[in-house]
């Protein structure tokens, strides 16, 4: 199977590290990658590749600023085109941001970490003209959700809240007039919305109903 994975690996590595030809590299040696599985690694200095023994990329690698240390991740997991990127934009050794592609490349999901924590606290949709159609946020560190904005033209215009913190939303709010003009309540927690106040401009209650579903 070697013999065959080979030409492949060159292949792959050439397009990956930016290699001019030549002579084709030794098998590379098998390490143990960042994530404890074992891989042949191709090591072009500020490239690394990781490898499975089929010779299908797994995970690459970058220093980008040549500090010594990896600051991109690209997550390849056999794939052409990497489905996540984990960055390290500051360069203090922690990623910041995640990037998530589909298999066509298309920018999905962006998560930041907004307190430089290594683990992402805000998640972003890209839309048309590349602005968030969704922020998904992380208020309290605990991984879950507790803030969903969904917005139109850079505008809010839906919030969901998880106020109780038990990775359901229980208040659903309604500010596509400009100003929060409804807001839904899920008072006995099972899942759906039963209480609604409905609020003027100023942000006085006009209104209190029973939500029958
Ligand atoms: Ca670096
Ligand atoms: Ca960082
Ligand atoms: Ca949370
Ligand atoms: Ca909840």
């Amino acid at each position: 199977m070697r013999s065959v994975a080979i030409p492949f690996l060159v292949a792959a590595c050439l397009a990956a590290c930016g290699g001019r030809g030549g002579l084709p590299p030794e098998l590379p040696p098998i390490v143990k990658g960042p994530d404890g599985r074992e891989y042949r690694l191709l090591d072009r200095g500020k490239y690394k590749g990781f490898y499975d023994q089929w010779g299908r990329l797994q995970r690459l690698d970058y220093d980008s600023n040549g500090d010594g240390r990896t600051d991109n991740v690209a997550h390849h997991d056999g794939e052409k085109t990497p489905h996540l990127l984990d960055i390290d934009e500051d360069f203090d050794g922690r990623y910041d941001r995640w990037e998530e592609y589909d298999p066509s490349g298309r920018l999905v999901k962006v998560g930041v970490s907004r307190r430089h924590t290594g683990s992402p606290d805000l998640w972003l949709t890209p839309g048309p003209g590349d602005q968030p159609v969704k922020k998904e946020y992380d208020d309290n560190g605990d991984m879950r959700i507790d803030r969903t904005e969904h917005l139109r033209a850079g505008l809010v215009v839906r919030v969901e809240l998880d106020t109780d913190g038990d990775g359901r939303p229980d208040r659903w709010q309604n500010w596509s007039t400009g100003h929060l003009s409804e807001e839904d309540f899920d008072t006995n927690a099972d899942g759906s919305a039963d209480r609604r106040l409905v609020y003027g401009p100023t942000g006085s209650v006009l209104k209190m109903e029973s939500i029958r579903r």
